[in-house]
């Protein structure tokens, strides 16, 4: 057991952390062979249902799921010109049906604008149809030429979350695009995971867009990650598309749309913000294994023990936690790393002495041992539980406070994304961004800044001086 704790390297290295956790905690399977491509462990696969069954709430309150094609003919990928030139160099293509060469080339979806906006220009009618809102949950393909990483930046990415609305007036997309930040929002405050909202410089905003607002959380190693997007699309894609409808007056209108994105780099944070030397540690709504009983078996008393450790789970169960009980023949010490490692909540052990005192005695990942008297057993466990939850959020809110730096000149913003992210004046001309990004070698991630975490508030520009600049985030991503 030694040996074994001292292989996963601390978090301190966090790349080498990363990489090694992935498969010691049996999330991803990194040894597919071809590049940007990699197979979820059925564990890896567990968090991620329950990750996903949330955004999948969250979504239906006021969304329908639906399910488009894979492949785009090339004359529909082909009609918008901004979404070609940002996604040209990513897409694969399909040119064969076996030996025959295809009339028409068939893009492999890098997300589904293309497929499904000719699908809507049948859709949408009148008034009446409208708004409409609707996301998939599928795979996309993006032959990214970046650093591949898995999770993080994928050549498939397997867990593409994309809503598409559709609505009558640009105020009402707008409307739209709100509504999609507080859900993201919503959604990533279930995961514990503290998020940046801003809004992206124009040219880095989605292809196509009117404007992109971005969500980025920071990693342990001060990086950001970019997790989430919405983007205004106003009636670019309607008029290239023809998405119409006929007004009260008989009038034909483009509509305007939004879409909006998540993909499985939000368990990447998941995983990576909340994580210690020890192993995952999942906040409690999203592991798989919430409680793993432990049987303490001495000689004396195994039949009692064992009877016990299924009264607890049959009880937890019906309370609805996920529960398994680890029996196997290995030294307690050993099942211990193997859960922790796993990122279990809460630990129960069962042995003779807690029969007779009729206790359980729990220990939660962050090591915390109690005492739960075994007739409060369900809110005892319930509370464990909501503090646990409260100890991810405070731990998390933490680091990203501590590497979050007000900056008043280029030194101060050049030390800050040696560690971080970056506040600082900017004017908002493209020259004074070019000179920041250029002498941080680091980029904007945006204005407009929504964050408790950090006091907005105007400056002078830390180039050019300008009085009454905007506070602008700046750091070097994933
Ligand atoms: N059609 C829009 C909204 S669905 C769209 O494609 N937006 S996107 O390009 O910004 O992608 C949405 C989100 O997917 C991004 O915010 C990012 O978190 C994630 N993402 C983008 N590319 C990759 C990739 N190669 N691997 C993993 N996640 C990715
Ligand atoms: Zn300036």
């Amino acid at each position: 057991m030694e040996e074994q704790e001292a292989t996963l390297p601390p978090k301190a290295e966090f790349s080498e952390w990363y990489n090694d956790i992935l498969w010691r905690a049996e999330i991803m399977d990194v040894r597919y062979p071809v590049k940007g491509l990699y197979v979820w462990y059925p564990f890896g696969f567990g968090i991620r249902k329950r990750v996903y069954g949330v955004l999948r709430d969250l979504l239906d309150r006021d969304h329908e799921e639906t399910l488009f094609p894979l492949l785009i003919p090339e004359n529909e990928f082909m009609k918008e010109a901004e979404h070609i030139k940002g996604f040209e160099e990513e897409v694969y293509w399909v040119t064969h049906g076996g030996t025959s060469p295809l009339d028409v080339k068939l893009a492999l979806r890098p997300t589904s604008e293309t497929a499904i906006y000719p699908m809507y220009a049948l859709w949408v009618r009148s008034h009446a149809d409208l708004p409409i809102k609707v996301y998939q949950i599928v795979n996309t393909f993006r032959y990214e030429t970046k650093h591949t990483r898995p999770l993080i930046r994928l050549r498939e990415i397997t867990s593409f979350k994309e809503a598409h609305t559709v609505h009558a007036t640009w105020d009402d997309a707008e409307k739209t695009v709100e509504e999609a930040i507080a859900l993201y929002q919503e959604f990533y405050d279930r995961m514990c995971v503290p998020v940046l909202i801003s809004k992206r410089p124009d040219w880095d905003k989605f292809p196509g867009a009117d404007y992109t607002i971005a969500v980025d959380t920071i990693m342990p190693d001060g990086r950001t990650l970019q997790i989430g997007t919405v983007h205004h699309l106003g009636d670019h894609f309607s008029k290239t598309f023809s998405i119409c409808y006929e007004d009260l007056s008989g009038q034909q209108q483009y509509c305007y749309q939004t879409c909006y994105g998540i993909s499985e780099r939000s368990i990447a944070a998941l995983i990576s913000l909340h994580g210690d030397d020890r192993g995952l540690i999942l906040p409690p709504e999203m592991a798989p294994v919430q409680v793993v009983i432990v049987p303490v078996l001495m000689k004396k008393r195994q039949d009692d023990v064992t009877a016990a450790a299924s009264e607890l789970k049959k009880e937890l169960e019906s309370a609805g936690y996920r529960v398994k009980i680890d029996s196997r023949d290995m030294r307690p010490g050993a099942k211990y790393y193997y859960w922790e490692l796993k990122g279990v909540p809460l630990r129960i052990e069962v042995g003779p002495r807690d029969l007779d005192a009729q206790v359980v005695t729990s220990v939660t990942r962050f090591g915390e041992k109690a005492q739960i008297s075994r007739d409060v057993l369900i809110p005892g466990v319930r509370n464990k539980m909501a503090e646990m939850n409260q100890e991810l959020i405070h731990r998390a809110t933490s680091h990203v406070k501590d590497h979050l730096f007000p900056v008043q000149d280029v030194s101060g913003l050049k030390e800050a994304v040696k560690t971080g992210v970056a506040a600082a004046s900017w004017c908002g001309d493209r020259a004074c961004a070019d000179r920041i990004e250029e002498e941080a070698d680091a980029s904007i991630l945006g204005t407009e800044v929504r964050s408790d975490l950090i006091e907005k508030g105007e400056g002078s520009c830390i180039i050019c001086g300008k009085p009454g600049s905007v506070m602008t985030l700046v750091g070097r991503s994933y």
